[in-house]
């Protein structure tokens, strides 16, 4: 897949905004279109998914703790599941009850931190 690298960058400099009630979720096509920024992340029709792979299970739970910044200074955050040397993450819009720009904005934050945090675990 090929990588939008412009998008996720602009993607990454965004902070997630407010959704009013009963805005609409993304369409297909427009998720589609965002998801190349991300394409670590699977995303389905109405959710994104990454899975961590991790040098240790303390290593996971310490980048939880990381990207538990993130998702709380955005207001946006993601449902994890944190097993050995794996963290997953779970992604949605719940005002929209499917994806929003937000779910992309923060995937492509937490692609950099996770460069970050990945380059200084031993
Ligand atoms: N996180 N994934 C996600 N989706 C939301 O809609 C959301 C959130 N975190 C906080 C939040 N919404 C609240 O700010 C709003 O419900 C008011």
């Amino acid at each position: 897949i090929v990588m939008d690298l412009t998008l996720r960058q602009e993607l990454a400099g965004r902070s997630c905004a407010g959704i009013p009630k009963g805005s609409p979720a993304l369409t297909q096509d427009q998720a589609a279109r965002l998801a190349l920024a991300v394409p670590e992340w699977l995303s389905s029709g109405d959710k994104l998914e990454r899975e961590y792979i991790l040098k240790s299970y303390l290593s996971g739970v310490r980048w939880f703790a990381v990207l538990a910044d993130i998702a709380e200074q955005e207001d946006h955050h993601p449902d994890a599941f944190i097993t050995w040397r794996r963290v997953k993450l779970t992604l949605s819009t719940h005002t929209v009850a499917g994806l929003s720009e937000n779910d992309f904005i923060l995937a492509a934050k937490l692609e950099c931190a996770f460069e970050e945090f990945n380059s200084k675990e031993s």
